[in-house]
């Protein structure tokens, strides 16, 4: 056989987006209020926070977002002239189930989704599903206090089931959670609540919590597969993480042993979901702070029974970590806290380092540790950009980032035998950002007319990027 040199001839490419950041219609078709709806728009340094309920005054980004709600056909027109092979989305489960704990599905969500995903097989494009990405009803964060509770473990399961028999013969690629890892930053997170103190018990360990959370949403994750491949056994139902590796700031062998630990406390989750089990250290760390977890042995059966069959996940940065010279090194990663610049890479506007090697980097790693195929659901460059009066937009730099992970990826592929089903970039289609809540923090090869408060025609216009990308699947990554 001779060498590898191209990528799959069914390679899946595309692009990703995600249900809160650009359907808008938050009230539309029944659906009920979730978390992604009190989310505020961060300016001027503020970061996003998120409110008691909805508040009459403010402005939320994600209650309109491009209404892609209403102009989803013209959307994926778009995507279809790009040459999509799949179109990377999220199922809003406020949509379906608009409390979460109701016993009957929302019909008009359904049938949202039904039409949406016709509209991609018109054009032979493939839905590629997220079931929660960073979102839930938040009646059940009320209610509940989300994933603190085993009982949502069920709700998450009704609701897949109800969307995997609906479209079972719609979708073959599903994710369960976006970013699940993310959480272990839990001092920052959205998926717990815990970054406004809104829903903070007295007295509550966040860090406890969090590896209590993460456990139900694992186990709520693992039953969702079993279901998902008895509904349908050609479903590819895979993990979603976030992958940036942290590399050790310096050769100090404290700063070794940190980023060991960093990259350990990050990537349990996928320990979790591909081997089907908790490693050895969590298990130990987690019996050592003396923590009592509801950690059932028929849970342990669930993990083991309900591996993945692929890894998702996104990336778009590494990042450097140290050890501080006073302090014992554990199992705690604060990003912000722990990580420092690394001088050898480029950083953009939002202090995120452009590593293309890190990508290369971060699939041998993952092959290493996990005999599964692998995905990039999410890559891309963030920026601001300049429209010109006749709609363009001239955004090189974000096909120099885009060529520059793509050479690595196929490096990965075709020199280092990485099994990669496809690459969707990050927010194919201007959206609200999900870390800053604003609309000028821009992915997109298709420009959208609106600004951080709101105020545009959402009007969609081609940026430079779209026909660089519209050659680059046409010629399967050959032509960059
Ligand atoms: C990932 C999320 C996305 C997305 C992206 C870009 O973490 O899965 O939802 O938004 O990052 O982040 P941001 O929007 O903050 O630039």
């Amino acid at each position: 056989m001779g060498k590898t040199t191209t990528l799959r001839p069914d390679f899946l490419w595309g692009g990703a987006v995600a249900a809160h950041q650009l359907e808008g219609g938050w009230q539309a078709g029944g659906k009920g209020v979730s978390v992604a709806d009190i989310m505020t728009a961060g300016a001027n340094g503020v970061p996003r926070q998120i409110t008691k309920g909805v508040q009459p005054d403010l402005y939320y980004p994600n209650h309109e977002a491009i209404d892609f709600y209403n102009r989803y056909p013209g959307d994926i027109k778009l995507f279809a002239e790009m040459g999509f092979k799949c179109f990377r989305t999220s199922i809003a489960w406020t949509r379906i189930f608009p409390n979460g704990d109701e016993d009957q599905p929302n019909e008009a969500g359904l049938k949202f989704y039904d039409d949406l995903f016709d509209e991609c097989l018109k054009y032979d494009i493939e839905p590629v599903i997220t079931l929660s990405h960073f979102e839930m009803p938040y009646h059940l964060v009320e209610e509940y206090g989300g994933w603190r509770s085993r009982k949502v473990i069920d709700f998450f399961v009704k609701f897949a089931e109800v969307v995997f028999k609906r479209y079972q013969h719609k979708v073959k690629y599903w994710m369960t959670f976006n970013e699940i890892n993310n959480q272990s930053d839990y001092q920052n997170d959205f998926s717990i609540m815990t970054n406004s103190g809104l829903f903070k018990h007295d007295g509550e360990n966040m860090e406890q919590t969090m590896y209590q959370a993460a456990h139900y949403e694992l186990v709520a994750s693992a039953e969702a597969v079993q279901i998902g491949h008895q509904i349908n056994p050609e479903f590819q139902i895979g993990s979603m993480i976030a992958m940036v590796p942290l590399y050790p700031a310096t050769s100090k062998p404290a700063d070794v042993m940190k980023a060991q630990r960093a990259n350990q406390a990050r990537y349990w989750f996928e320990d979790i979901q591909s081997n089907g089990q908790y490693p050895k250290w969590l298990t130990a760390y987690q019996h050592n702070q003396g923590w009592d977890m509801d950690i059932t042995l028929a849970d342990l059966d669930v993990l083991k029974a309900g591996t993945v069959d692929y890894i998702g996940f996104s990336y778009y940065m590494s990042r450097a970590v140290s050890a501080h010279d006073d302090e014992r090194v554990d199992y705690h990663y604060d990003e912000a806290a722990d990580s420092v610049d690394n001088p050898y890479v480029e950083k953009s506007e939002w202090d995120w380092q452009i590593d293309p090697e890190g990508l290369r980097y971060a699939m041998n790693w993952l092959a290493d540790r996990y005999d599964k195929p692998q995905f990039i659901v999410e890559n891309g460059f963030g920026a601001v950009d300049q429209k010109e009066a006749d709609g363009s937009v001239h955004d090189q730099y974000r096909i120099d980032y885009l060529k520059a992970h793509i050479e690595q990826m196929k490096l990965a592929v075709c020199e280092d035998g990485v099994d990669l089903m496809g690459y969707t970039p990050w927010g194919c289609i201007d959206l609200v950002s999900a870390g800053t809540g604003q609309m000028s923090k821009r992915y997109g090869f298709i420009y959208v007319d609106k600004d951080d408060e709101g105020n545009g025609t959402l009007e969609r216009s081609k940026k430079d990027s779209f026909a660089w990308y519209q050659k680059v699947i046409a010629s399967n990554g050959e032509d960059l």
